[in-house]
């Protein structure tokens, strides 16, 4: 991040947590309405904030950028805005300035569950409001009625080979649910670009609302795992994802997916994904569209893909030397793998600089409802270890453990040990916070994005003329 924003942000850090006014979180006394009808209220307020704040502010220096960033994959370059989630390097995550203790603290859960509700946090990060129970209730009950696919998506799906990855797969399918795009058709129809979010808001409920069927037809075909069975409308989102998968009658597993599914929704607007998602829609791409190209980003090895990568690390290293092994014979073994020119899957970070809150969050699951399994307790050493061994490296600029550290282990000790299938999880839980962020987009109008990129002839020239 360039030095005069981080100052500014260290002056201030209130503008980490939230951009949003006081007036967007604050409830109002029509809680009972629809998550659609909510947000139709706060839509024309948010045009006015982002209206007054560009008229203020528009024409200021926020940051100069230096021609690293140009090279460096932009790193802290001030480029968007999104005020679902928050991402401070110390810190952590927070979801419309909740951390994810608060947002365990204060969602509302299932009857007999403690960990919140991901369409509680969905509901937070469409209207940085916290639903009441009944609320969230009636989103379950809408996601299930809208949750079955078109044959033709069935068919795609049954007809992939076993062997195409399961991300592809799960790209594949979503890409084809644009076939009915009430955003397309909206837009093909001639709807006002005022109108642009109504249509948005409904794909992206569908989006959601379709991807347990999709992942579980996935999962059962590639994993020969039978036939799926019905999704349960009295049933939130987790637990009928949970069943499509074969692991409903597990409340284990019910409970981390619930976990699971709200800590990998969001994680600011600038990652591979978020980012993709957004660019994406930025051309007015439907959001299965814009969504399908952000599950692309997310099944890269730096960014989702690396939950996968961990476990075939990790199951590699115990088939080399054993399942208790010594710390000397573990740090070896990072060694190696550094040497080979090769990264420790689930450790750095392009923005934090501290251990991942999301894997914090999941160790204490871990903690309450497995300390005892082996794997957790080699990832329990590694952390020991690894930190300390990348310092030693001196490149990576965060040694500490990111959400992908953590999560396999967690799936593995269920019995969902099909590595392959652990980005399709990061990828329904991303759709959240893709969603949402689409939705705002066209609600305050967001236009195309469109950078400008120069060569390096040109830096050359610029520098050689200003001396
Ligand atoms: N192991 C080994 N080397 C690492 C490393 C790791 N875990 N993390 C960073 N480095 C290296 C980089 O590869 C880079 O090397 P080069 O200079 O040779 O290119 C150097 O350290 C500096 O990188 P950085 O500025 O610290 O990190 P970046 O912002 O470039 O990259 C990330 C961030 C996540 C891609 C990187 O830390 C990484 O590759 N981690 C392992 C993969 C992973 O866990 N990804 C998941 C991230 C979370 C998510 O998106 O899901």
């Amino acid at each position: 991040m360039a030095a005069p924003v981080r100052s500014l942000l260290k002056s201030r850090p209130s503008l980490l947590r939230t951009a949003v006014p006081a007036i967007r979180f604050s409830s109002t006394s029509s809680k009972s309405v629809s998550l659609k009808e909510r947000l139709a209220e706060l839509i024309p307020a948010e045009i006015e904030n982002v209206k007054a704040t560009r008229a203020e502010h528009g024409k200021k220096a926020f940051g100069p950028v230096v021609v690293d960033q140009l090279y460096g994959g932009m790193r802290g370059l001030p480029a968007l805005i999104w005020d679902g989630s928050v991402l401070d390097a110390e810190e952590g995550i927070r979801f419309r300035g909740k951390t994810i203790p608060e947002c365990q603290a204060l969602l509302p859960k299932a009857p007999g569950g403690s960990e919140p509700l991901p369409e509680a946090l969905f509901w937070l990060l469409v209207t940085g409001e916290v639903p009441t129970q009944e609320q969230v209730t009636e989103l379950s009950k809408d996601w299930a009625a809208r949750s079955a696919i078109p044959e033709f998506v069935e068919e795609i799906l049954d007809r992939c080979p076993p062997t195409l990855h399961p991300m592809s797969q799960f790209s594949l399918a979503v890409t084809a649910l644009n076939h009915d795009s009430a955003f397309a058709k909206a837009y093909q129809a001639g709807v006002s670009k005022k109108e642009y979010w109504g249509p948005t808001f409904e794909d992206s409920m569908d989006l959601i609302a379709k991807l347990p069927n999709i992942a579980g037809r996935i999962y059962r075909n590639v994993f020969g795992q039978g036939k799926l069975p019905a999704i349960d409308p009295s049933k939130d989102y987790s637990h009928n994802l949970a069943t499509l998968l074969g692991f409903g009658e597990n409340h284990g597993f019910v409970e981390l997916l619930r976990l699971y599914l709200t800590i990998h929704s969001d994680h600011e607007g600038g990652n591979v994904s978020a980012h993709t998602g957004k660019l994406v829609g930025s051309a007015l791409s439907d959001p299965f569209l814009a969504y399908g190209a952000a599950l692309n980003g997310l099944a890269g090895p730096l960014h989702g893909l690396a939950n996968q990568e961990v476990l075939i690390w990790l199951r590699k290293m115990q088939a080399k030397i054993g399942e208790d092994a010594s710390d000397e014979a573990v740090k070896e073994y990072i060694w190696s793998t550094l040497k080979a020119g090769q990264v420790v899957p689930g450790y750095g970070h392009a923005v934090l600089r501290k251990t991942d809150p999301r894997y914090t969050a999941q160790r204490e699951f871990a903690l309450k409802h497995l300390p005892e399994d082996k794997l957790f307790k080699l990832v329990g050493q590694i952390y020991n270890l690894v930190p300390d061994i990348l310092l030693e490296a001196g490149k990576a600029k965060n040694p500490w453990p990111n959400v992908d550290a953590h999560s396999g282990v967690l799936l593995t000790y269920y019995g969902l040990d099909q590595m392959q299938f652990y980005t399709v999880l990061f990828g329904v839980s991303r759709a959240f916070g893709v969603a949402a962020q689409l939705i705002w987009d066209r609600a305050l109008g967001a236009p195309l994005e469109r950078p400008k990129s120069y060569s390096t002839a040109a830096i050359q020239k610029i520098f050689k003329d200003k001396s």
